[in-house]
């Protein structure tokens, strides 16, 4: 069939909307129609070319939402009909990842889905010339359809609006996740969120759910303020207004350090800063943003002898099928917020717009509607 996509034809160049070939599924895929996609910063990532695993031509696009139109041979747990948000991790259920409880990264797909490659070892995409174009994170939602393999989709209740749930595909799961999944932040407890964009609001209004005592978000954007707020935020520190060094400040402020602080900026030397305002003895620091090709962090050993820790999460320590409906589910029920968030919808044809404005720092989420 033919579908309309926004095409990253090279790195740093705007995306092309046009239309291209998409095969049908094969075994154990899935055809879905998207509906809507959220621009994540991720995306700009790699279309910057800062990721060492981005390849082009390829459909960009990793938070969508979308209904199944067509399963390939051998798919048991979906029909035409079903409401689905497609995962970037994937859940099989079955791998060595899967079966321990320690982890959310399941492996069955992840080499090819990094080559760009449904796992067969082939794309479905090409140009309208026969040029294959590669998949992006195994979703492709910058696609108006789309193949995914059956494990890489969440499917999820019909009454929940696409273009609110789509966030959930990343930003809201990422966030939330990685206070209740990851940190498993207790009741009273004190946090530091650094970056306060589509990640960090979605941590603050985690830590909010899990009854955090005092939530301080640290953004060199003071226009993140009154939203920040709206989801939580106790105290707002500007690094830029700080005199000194603002780790000190940053442990006076939380008397003594905080128990969690999140970086939501992808900046290594936010993320030592991160770290170093934990509290000595207990204090984890986990690291949410995706920093450049070749970036590395530092800090003196003595930080985590003497009791702080340093962690990690992607997707917020989800496991994507078994956890994304839920998360629907509390969105549907007013346990979350979402709309707030999107600041702004878009047709495909002017999703270049939409990264034009999460540069700017004048969008959270960003939205296209196909
Ligand atoms: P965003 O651009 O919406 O927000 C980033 C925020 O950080 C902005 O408000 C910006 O003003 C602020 N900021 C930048 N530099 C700063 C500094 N030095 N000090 C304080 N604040 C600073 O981006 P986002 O969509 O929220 O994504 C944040 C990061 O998370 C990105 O690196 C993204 O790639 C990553 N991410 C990771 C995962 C994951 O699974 N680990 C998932 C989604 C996104
Ligand atoms: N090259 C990566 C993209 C960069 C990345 O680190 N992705 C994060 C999620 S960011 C979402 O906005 C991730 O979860 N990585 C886990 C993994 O296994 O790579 C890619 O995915 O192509
Ligand atoms: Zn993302
Ligand atoms: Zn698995």
């Amino acid at each position: 069939m033919r579908t309309k996509a926004a095409v990253a034809i090279e790195a740093g160049k705007p995306l092309e909307v046009m239309d291209v070939n998409l095969e049908g599924p094969k075994e154990g895929e899935v055809l879905v129609e998207i509906k809507a996609t959220g621009i994540c910063h991720t995306d700009e990532f790699t279309l910057s070319g800062a990721d060492p695993e981005g390849l082009f031509p390829a459909i960009l696009g990793h938070e969508g939402a979308g209904v199944v139109v067509e399963v390939g041979p051998g798919v048991k747990s979906l029909k035409p009909g079903d409401h689905v948000i497609p995962l970037y991790t994937a859940e099989c259920r079955e791998c060595e990842y899967c079966l321990n409880p320690k982890t959310n990264l399941c492996q069955k797909v992840r080499s090819t889905q990094g080559a760009g490659l449904m796992p067969d070892g082939t794309s479905r995409f090409s140009m309208l010339d026969g040029t294959p174009i590669l998949h992006y994170m195994g979703c492709s939602t910058f696609s108006n359809y789309t193949v995914l393999p059956e494990i890489s989709l969440a499917k999820v209740r019909e009454d929940a609006p696409f273009d609110k749930i789509c966030y959930i595909g990343c930003g809201v799961t990422t966030g939330i996740g990685a206070v209740i999944y990851t940190a498993k932040a207790e009741i009273g407890c004190r946090a530091i969120v650094f970056g306060l964009g589509g990640i960090g609001l979605n941590v603050i209004q985690g830590l909010r759910l899990a009854g955090a005592d005092q939530i301080v978000g640290v953004d060199l954007n003071p226009g993140k303020v009154e939203m920040a707020k709206r989801f939580g935020m106790t105290d707002f520190v500007n690094p830029a207004e700080v005199e000194g060094d603002l780790v000190p400040y940053l442990v006076d402020l939380t008397k003594g350090g905080a128990d969690y602080t999140f970086d939501a900026t992808g900046n290594v030397n936010v993320m030592r800063t991160a770290l170093e305002a934990c509290h000595k003895g207990w204090g984890e620091s986990i690291i949410i943003g995706v920093a450049p090709a070749g970036a590395e962090i530092s800090t003196r050993p003595f930080q985590l002898v003497t009791g702080r820790s340093w962690r990690g999460t992607a997707f917020g320590g989800a496991r994507g099928r078994t956890d994304v409906p839920k998360i629907v589910d509390w969105y549907m029920e007013g346990k979350i917020e979402i709309d707030p968030m999107i600041t702004h919808t878009l047709a495909l044809e002017d999703i270049n717009k939409g990264f034009d404005l999460m540069h700017a720092g004048e969008s959270i989420r960003a939205v296209v509607q196909y």
